[in-house]
């Protein structure tokens, strides 16, 4: 048996694995406690990979379905060749535009996978280009795209006195703007013990709630609502830092009379929390000198995602939460000279007001991930289902589950099956594969070398662990052999629309043709690095290199940039404010309000096929005791929950943690239609209650994933309930 020295790639967080190898597997992982960036920190995920790797359902040959609905196991000759002919028919009869592309979670997990896969696509040519981003917090881009982008960068969290965070719990997701990336319990404590304030809104009293100096517990969906007030306190308290809006923003006169009417009693009344601690919060947040407000998936997500994240980036320009012309501050780069970072604006692009437009006229939103935009997942069943010249008829998911992860589970299995060609490249057979005309099996992490750098800056390099089992292929290859039979002129280097660079997505990769023999994973990984002395010095340094302590001073705007300006009252924003309130309001017909929430087992659906994590369970309703007790129900019941637009059968589980009239259903469980919802390891899909035919989003095209409105009922055939107690009306409106 050997230890090897890795980096697990089951998020993002990219923690540090000591990894015990024998006979070519892997038979253990644990952390690595010398890693200089996780140092230590692992979760339940990481620390099962080989159970993952291992998993006896893996799937180690590529699939082809049979007419019987069976699969036949073929090699990846076989399946290039006849997926390269179909695909080929498909686009000589109705042209690119009738292939799609979803990029899944997994797509950016490894590092060669998005750059060649993306070199396929542009030259595939198809617009028809999905991924969960839309249906995750993509609001941030909508407001950014209406608002404009200050380039000086964001303020620390390093030097923050007061951090703001709304609807994320990052303790448990990882998911932060720069603090939580890793180890994020040390983190905290530690930040907290110099003198940081951590203030937290959230109808859950969440683990990081728990760590808050100032928690607001308000009804599901109304954020906006309470950050209006709260930018309304910071205006009439004098706590706005003109010097800098003035100098870089338009409409904040606009803003300032829109937020008046708004006052922190009204605002208590409407979001159901103490009018003293919104109060509370403006203060706290204005006073201090440095920091930042953050929405998450529990502000966009919501029925206000896109005014929810308009109001936090005004909130954070109004306050001056951005580094500043003539201010030093921690370079981004890992090796060789940092690039200049100007203060300056890059004016409102309005994407999707200029992009190509769908056959329903619907633009495009800036993306990552096709070099010119993607159409929102809100659309994607339309895109396959509705009638035209340009459908969908051939789709291809890269590490994703689009059937179980898309609101509307019906009507995405109805999508998936009415597709000529689905293609899915996952290590299990999840709902989506089962649909699938071909699953191509992947290697899975510590099957391949890769690298990663994420915030901090920090970078990490690990060698292949093991031997690729079975058929399995990396993906870039795949792709690489796909384009080559379609006799595709693919070249590395697709630039990103999205302006996302800053926030640590992979890098497109050197600008070279993709043709000749195929190079080795490592040849591949120095063409996407297109950085020889990065991947030398993380070669150099297993445990994880974390950048030198190097200050750059921000500069003025750059020639051209003198002038350009933000806008801090875009037209849409009080439209959307109204729509917002009438969708709540509409919302009390029924007692309760869904939420999402996330658990520290798995990710998205990943995790939910392996006892050892799962342990038997499925996804449980979490509702208040007091709640329960309503119903005569207790812990552990199973129950009907019922939406306007379908209904899932659930066990519950008593929370605490709730507010009144609020239950939480983790996603990515569930199966198709035929399977057992109480079936260890399957559980009920959130999904199967939302739609993407409700109310949406707008620009995003996002249906309502959270606040949802729901009622609960015990189930038909589960055991009698117990004798109904008073029965008291739930605080769910
Ligand atoms: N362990 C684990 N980590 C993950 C994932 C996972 O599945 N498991 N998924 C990853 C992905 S893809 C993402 S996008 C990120 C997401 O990261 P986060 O956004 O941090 O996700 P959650 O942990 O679900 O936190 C959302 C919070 O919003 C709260 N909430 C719900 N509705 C509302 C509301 O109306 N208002 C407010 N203010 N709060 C609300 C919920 O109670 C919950 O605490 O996590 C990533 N990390
Ligand atoms: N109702 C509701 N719906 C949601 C959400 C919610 O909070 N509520 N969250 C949304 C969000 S934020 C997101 S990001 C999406 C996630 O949506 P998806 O990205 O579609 O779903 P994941 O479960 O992350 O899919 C990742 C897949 O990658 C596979 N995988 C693992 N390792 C590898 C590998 O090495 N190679 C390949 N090719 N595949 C691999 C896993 O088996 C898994 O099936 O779901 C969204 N859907
Ligand atoms: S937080 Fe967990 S899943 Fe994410 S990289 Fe670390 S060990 Fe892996
Ligand atoms: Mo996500």
């Amino acid at each position: 048996m050997e230890t090897k020295v890795s980096y697990c790639r089951t998020c993002g967080a990219a923690c540090g694995m000591l990894v015990d190898v024998e006979d070519d597997k892997i038979v253990r992982v644990r952390a690595n406690a010398d890693n200089t960036s996780s140092a230590g920190y692992t979760c339940v995920k990481g620390r099962n990979a080989d159970a993952g790797h291992n998993n006896p359902g893996r799937i180690l040959r590529h699939l082809r379905r049979r007419r019987d609905g069976g699969f036949d196991e073929i090699s990846l000759e076989t399946a290039v060749s006849e997926i390269a002919d179909r695909l080929g028919s498909i686009m000589a009869e109705t042209g690119p535009e009738s292939v799609g592309v979803y990029w899944g979670t997994y797509a950016w997990l490894a590092s060669a996978t998005l750059p060649v896969a993306k070199a396929w696509w542009r030259a595939i040519g198809s617009h028809k280009s999905f991924s969960p981003i839309t249906i995750d917090q993509a609001s941030k881009t909508v407001s950014w795209a209406r608002t404009g982008f200050y380039t000086g960068g964001f303020q620390r969290f390093e030097d923050a006195d007061v951090w703001l965070e709304i609807g994320g719990n990052q303790l448990i997701s990882l998911q932060s703007v720069g603090w939580a990336n890793t180890n994020p319990f040390v983190t905290l404590k530690e930040h907290k013990k110099r003198g940081l304030k951590l203030i937290v809104i959230d109808p859950r009293r969440t683990e990081l709630a728990k760590a808050a100096d100032l928690f607001l517990q308000p009804r599901p969906g109304t954020d906006a609502v309470l950050l209006t007030a709260i930018l309304n306190v910071i205006f009439e308290k004098g706590l706005d830092r003109p010097e800098f809006h003035r100098r870089y923003a338009d409409n904040v006169d606009a803003l300032r009379d829109y937020v008046r009417g708004t006052t922190p009693a009204i605002a208590a009344e409407y979001c159901g929390v103490p009018e003293e601690d919104i109060v509370a919060a403006a203060v706290l947040f204005g006073e201090g000198k440095v920091g930042a407000a953050n929405g998450h998936t529990g502000t966009d997500m919501g029925p206000g995602g896109n005014p929810c994240e308009q109001l936090i980036l005004s909130l954070n320009l109004v306050c001056g939460r951005f580094v500043r012309e003539g201010e030093q501050v921690q370079s981004d780069a890992l090796v060789g000279e940092p690039p200049p970072r100007h203060a300056q604006v890059i004016p409102p692009s309005r994407h999707w007001e200029s992009s190509w437009r769908n056959r329903f006229g619907h633009g495009l939103m800036p993306s990552p991930f096709s070099g010119f935009g993607e159409i929102p997942c809100g659309l994607y069943a339309d895109e396959i289902l509705e009638p035209g010249e340009d459908r969908v008829r051939a789709m291809f998911s890269i590490g994703g589950n689009p059937v179980n992860a898309i609101p509307g589970l019906p009507r995405q299995i109805e999508a998936a099956k009415a597709l000529d060609l689905l293609v899915n490249i996952d290590p299990y057979m999840t709902e989506t594969s089962r649909l699938s005309d071909y699953v191509i099996a992947p290697t899975m992490m510590y099957e391949r070398p890769d690298y990663a750098v994420i915030f901090g800056p920090f970078g990490i390099y690990t060698p292949a662990l093991v031997p690729p089992p079975g058929d399995t292929v990396e993906e870039w290859k795949f792709f690489w052999l796909l384009g080559e039979a379609m006799g595709l002129d693919m070249e590395l280097g697709v630039p990103d629309d999205a302006g996302l660079g800053a926030f640590g997505y992979i890098p497109p990769g050197r600008p070279v043709p993709l043709t000749g023999p195929l190079p080795t994973s490592d040849e591949m990984l120095a063409m996407v690095a297109n950085d020889d002395a990065l991947l030398e010095e993380l070669k150099r340094h297993p445990n994880g290199f974390a950048a030198p302590r190097r200050k750059v001073t921000v500069l003025g705007p750059a020639p051209g940039m003198e002038d350009n300006r933000l806008d801090l009252f875009p037209p849409e924003f009080p439209e959307e404010m109204e729509a917002l309130k009438a969708v709540l309001e509409d919302s009390r017909r029924r007692h309760y309000r869904l939420i999402v929430r996330r658990s520290k087992e798995l990710y998205n659906n990943q995790g939910r096929n392996l006892p050892e994590i799962t342990k038997g369970r499925t996804n449980p309703l979490y509702v208040h005791p007091d709640d329960l007790a309503t119903h005569g129900l207790a812990s552990g019941d199973k129950v009907t929950v019922v939406s306007d637009h379908g209904t899932i059968a659930v066990v519950t589980k008593g929370d605490e943690t709730l507010r009144r009239g609020v239950v939480a259903l983790t996603h990515g469980w569930g199966g198709l239609e035929e399977d057992d919802p109480f079936a260890p390891g399957v559980g009920a899909n959130v999904n199967a209650l939302m739609s993407t035919r409700g109310p949406v989003q707008r620009v995003l095209h996002m249906p309502m994933m959270t606040a949802l409105p729901v009622d609960i009922e015990p189930l038909a055939d589960a055991p009698a309930p117990r004798p109904v107690p008073s029965r008291r009306r739930s605080d769910g409106e």
